[in-house]
């Protein structure tokens, strides 16, 4: 049963003549590889790892192929943690560290080949023939620095874990959460807790190579950005989704993909938060919001937005909107430096968007009771948080323990995300006729320094008035392909 791979029901049949033509006949040409530069930072993060769990067994996964429909997948992306440890970026692997005397071993449970060998390689959707060479466990071993071992072999490995000394990453492989619970049904939730947020605190403070994959996602989203720009027109209609592949073209040219949906939001689609299905169109003398950001070959992902007004300028209503936005913003990373509470970050851009919404008339009460912790009414017209960490997740180290994110203190090395809004939907009684359906977010990506903080993604313009000369000079420029 094993060797019988699978024949969907529009493949032809295979005749014994034909399974007996394909079974001879191959080459083996040798694959050349080498260790990925990148190796030593995966095992430094391991070592760390090590520390934190002494005499215990952990085990992260990768995360299994999603369905998309019938027998077609979504394109895989490793999980981000399993990544972080390991560099693999295959689906099933499994990251072992067992316990040792001195630490932990680490072994990397992997998929073998479908190589020549078996019927699989020509029957099977997931033979070499269909998807291209894969790696040997030893090309495996040999490129990511790191002992492999056939797939196969975890199951034991698993079942002979010591239980309350065993800690999984779960919600990523069925069969290992599947596994695990069938010998220790009663493990506790901290404790696999603690593994998620270990992890996550680790990856708070970003190294220089860390810093150095963002900086080049953050160049290439700027490069699209300046890509969309360049095609969109000042006196006629386009469809998002042109501007939403456009971006996307650069994404999968420069870098992986993009790093989350890309969000291209015109005229009142702006104040919808999480606009994605980008099934509008430009309109001359509106705004047109795009959240979007590139995720590079290591999968460091930019997160990036940018307001602009659709035929080249603001009105001056608009303006008004976009600068108290973005005086918000400036406002935020003027303080951001080590020692300073992420909250405060917080409470600073929003005393400025409180402010700014006071001078448009709308806030029923003083600025100073709207920010009184027991009303927030601005926040009717702000929605979300200031920004937040940003790495190989768009919304990074999301497991960490609320004392050293969101009620912690900002330390140098961490990488986040600088994006206050002001939304007014269109549905809005409360607001003035000509100010529904605005919707401004200026989003850049900021490095906290030794006193203060550097923003990464400076390559785009952010005031009102770079905006619009920006615009102007793009599209002079005219279109461009990558490459
Ligand atoms: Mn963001």
């Amino acid at each position: 049963m094993a060797e019988q791979a699978k024949t969907e029901s529009h493949d032809p049949d295979f005749p014994e003549a034909f399974l007996q033509f394909m079974r001879s006949g191959w080459r083996e040409d040798p694959l050349a590889v080498t260790p990925l530069p990148e190796v030593p930072n995966y095992a430094k993060r391991r070592a760390v790892l090590s520390e934190a769990f002494p005499g215990e067994t952990l085990i992260i996964p990768s995360g299994n192929e999603k369905v998309r429909a019938n027998d077609t997948d979504y394109p895989f992306r490793p999980g981000s943690d399993f990544f972080y440890l390991t560099g693999d970026r295959d689906p099933d692997s499994v990251l072992v560290l067992l316990p040792t005397g001195a630490g932990h071993d680490a072994v990397l449970f992997t998929r073998e080949r479908n190589s020549k060998e078996t019927d699989r390689f020509f029957r099977d959707r997931n033979g070499e023939l269909w998807i291209g060479r894969t790696h040997t466990l030893g090309e495996k071993s040999a490129e990511l620095g790191l002992e492999t071992a056939s797939l196969g072999a975890l199951g034991p490995v698993l079942a002979g874990s010591a239980p309350g000394r065993t800690r999984v990453l779960r919600g990523f492989d069925v069969n290992v959460d599947r596994a695990v619970l069938a010998y220790e049904p009663d493990r506790s939730a901290p404790r696999e807790r603690e593994l998620a947020w270990v992890i996550s605190e680790m990856k708070l403070v970003k190294d220089e190579w860390e810093i150095a994959q963002l900086q080049a996602a953050i160049d290439a989203t700027v490069r699209g950005f300046e890509d969309v720009a360049r095609v969109l027109p000042a006196d006629r209609s386009v469809k998002e989704r042109l501007l939403e592949g456009v971006f996307g073209l650069r994404a999968r040219h420069d870098g992986n993909d993009v790093g989350y949906s890309s969000i291209v939001g015109s005229g009142p689609h702006a104040t919808i938060l999480h606009w994605v299905r980008n099934t509008g169109v430009t309109t001359p003398g509106e705004l047109l919001l795009m959240d979007m950001g590139v995720e590079g070959d290591n999968l460091y992902t930019a997160d990036v937005t940018r307001t602009v007004p659709v035929n080249g300028t603001f009105t001056p209503l608009q303006r008004q909107v976009y600068d108290i936005v973005h005086a918000s913003q400036q406002a935020g990373m003027d303080a951001i430096r080590p020692g300073v509470k992420f909250k405060d970050i917080h409470r600073t851009c929003m005393h400025v968007l409180a402010e700014g919404l006071h001078d448009l008339g709308l806030l029923p009460v003083s600025v100073d009771e709207a920010m009184s912790e027991n009303s927030t009414v601005y926040r009717r017209w702000t929605l979300h948080g200031f920004g937040h960490m940003l790495g190989i997740d768009v919304h990074d180290c999301s497991n960490a323990r609320g004392q050293n994110y969101r009620d912690g203190e900002l330390k140098e090395g961490y990488v986040l995300t600088v994006e206050p809004g002001l939304y007014f939907q269109p549905e809005d009684d409360l607001v003035p006729a000509e100010l529904r359906g605005v919707g401004v977010r200026i989003e850049d990506d900021v490095v906290v320094t030794a006193d203060g903080c550097r923003n990464l993604s400076d390559g785009l313009p952010r005031t009102s008035a770079e905006v619009e000369t920006w615009l102007a000079a793009q599209r002079e420029a005219g279109p461009r392909l990558p490459g």
